[in-house]
């Protein structure tokens, strides 16, 4: 009996000891400083940070930055440097590049008009920064990584930056619970030095407004069609074959997206669906194993799809699901009710998107037994030629979305 006190005691002494020798992580790792250098660059210089130009993370986010970045940067006739914080360029992400775009080290002071800078393994590299230069950040911790940078520069060279462009595409802060890196996105929005805010949609500026932020510049732009995509829908005349085939936007990895919500509502409608056997359900977006969902039914991944595969997905699909726990409408809803798929998405705070087109099932409670009961109606009602619906012609083209560039340039000089 002694013996076994004796033992526990020591147990308890040893667990203490490790307690308080183990180390906390208290880094925040997207946040590793930039280092600038002054240089004296001959031309003005616009700078575009960006996690990352490689296939697998190009979704919407980041092609719409380099879209409007492109853009600005012909609209200016300014010279530009692309900086990629935080995944080196793969060969297929440096193709289309090629020929077009210089690529540079860290510390290297080239005058390439047009450069890209790997910038994500960055311990102990600076990258070279002049009075000509502008910056454009699209992503939290890019927008903290530039503005804390250039505190430093200021103090040590005497340099200020010039107007920031925020490309803000999300209200980043609700990417996380209350917390350090809540606190730290919503700060880089309240930044004493002055920002150009761009905001993707008119329903996210006015989300901003809602909550009490403000810039000295504001403009925004709606979502428009992918051309890829734009291109297929142009083939169809209006009208698609449908299989009993529901598409999902499947990104387990992006909690915004609400995939656990989306599988405990198809785990629900599987029992509901009375020719359930007929149907295929599909998940694109990430990459994820064949999840069961009961009744003999299972989500098949097909993992992200080049944009020409995701648009036969999209004309052969009857109906779908996708979720986005945030005021931006993202844009796999607007796709996929484009393409005639009745798509089942969520209101969120001023987000309704009922008005967009006679595709979208726009539901204010997603609890799984509503949304499974909603499906079912849908599929319930399946007929395999459908009219694609009155097109959102906004959405499907529109050549002057960037029209405000004008004014920006004139904010830039
Ligand atoms: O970059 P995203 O993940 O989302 C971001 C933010 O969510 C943000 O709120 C929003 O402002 C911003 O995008 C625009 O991308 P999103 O909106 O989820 O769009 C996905 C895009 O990816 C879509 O336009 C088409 C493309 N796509 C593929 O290329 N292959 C695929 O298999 C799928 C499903 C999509």
């Amino acid at each position: 009996m002694k013996k076994n006190l004796i033992k526990r005691a020591i147990r308890k002494a040893a667990n203490m000891v490790v307690e308080e020798t183990t180390t906390l992580d208290t880094n925040v790792a997207e946040i590793t400083p930039y280092t600038f250098r002054k240089t004296s660059f001959p031309n003005k210089r616009l700078n575009l940070l960006v996690p990352s130009i490689n296939p697998e993370h190009v979704f919407g986010g980041i092609s719409t930055a380099l879209k409007f970045f492109e853009e600005l940067v012909r609209k200016t006739g300014y010279d530009s440097r692309i900086i990629l914080v935080d995944a080196a360029p793969s060969d297929a992400a440096k193709a289309p590049y090629e020929g077009r775009y210089v690529f540079v080290e860290p510390d290297q002071d080239s005058q390439e008009p047009r450069q890209i800078l790997p910038y994500s393994d960055r311990f102990g590299k600076s990258m070279l920064v002049s009075e000509q230069d502008y910056f454009m950040f699209t992503g939290w911790w890019t927008a903290f990584c530039a503005q804390e940078a250039y505190r430093r520069f200021e103090k040590e060279c005497g340099i200020s930056p010039k107007p920031f462009i925020n490309f803000i595409q999300d209200y980043e802060p609700g990417f996380y619970p209350w917390s350090t890196r809540y606190l730290l996105a919503d700060a880089t929005y309240k930044d004493e030095y002055p920002q150009i805010a761009v905001f993707n949609t008119g329903l996210l500026r006015d989300y901003f407004l809602q909550n009490g932020y403000h810039f000295p510049w504001m403009f925004s732009f709606e979502p428009v069609l992918n051309g890829t995509l734009k291109n297929h829908l142009d083939t169809l005349g209006g009208h698609a074959s449908k299989k009993k085939q529901i598409l999902i936007y499947g990104r387990p990895g992006t909690e915004r997206n609400a995939f656990n919500l989306i599988i405990a509502i198809l785990k629900k409608w599987v029992w509901m669906q009375e020719d359930i056997a007929q149907w295929e359900i599909l998940s694109a977006g990430e990459q994820h194993e064949t999840i069961d969902l009961g009744n003999g039914k299972s989500v098949r991944s097909v993992g992200k799809l080049t944009l020409e595969q995701y648009a036969q997905v999209l004309e052969q699909s009857y109906a779908g699901i996708s979720l986005m726990a945030s005021p931006h409408p993202s844009y796999p809803p607007l796709e996929m009710a484009s393409f005639g798929v009745k798509v089942i998405t969520n209101t969120f705070a001023n987000k309704d998107l009922k008005d967009f087109n006679e595709n979208i099932v726009s539901m204010n409670s997603i609890s799984p037994d509503l949304v499974a009961q909603k499906l079912h109606e849908l599929c319930s009602a399946y007929h395999s030629e459908v009219s694609l619906g009155k097109r959102n012609q906004e959405y499907c083209e529109n050549p002057n979305l960037f029209s405000f560039i004008e004014e920006i340039k004139t904010i830039l000089k």
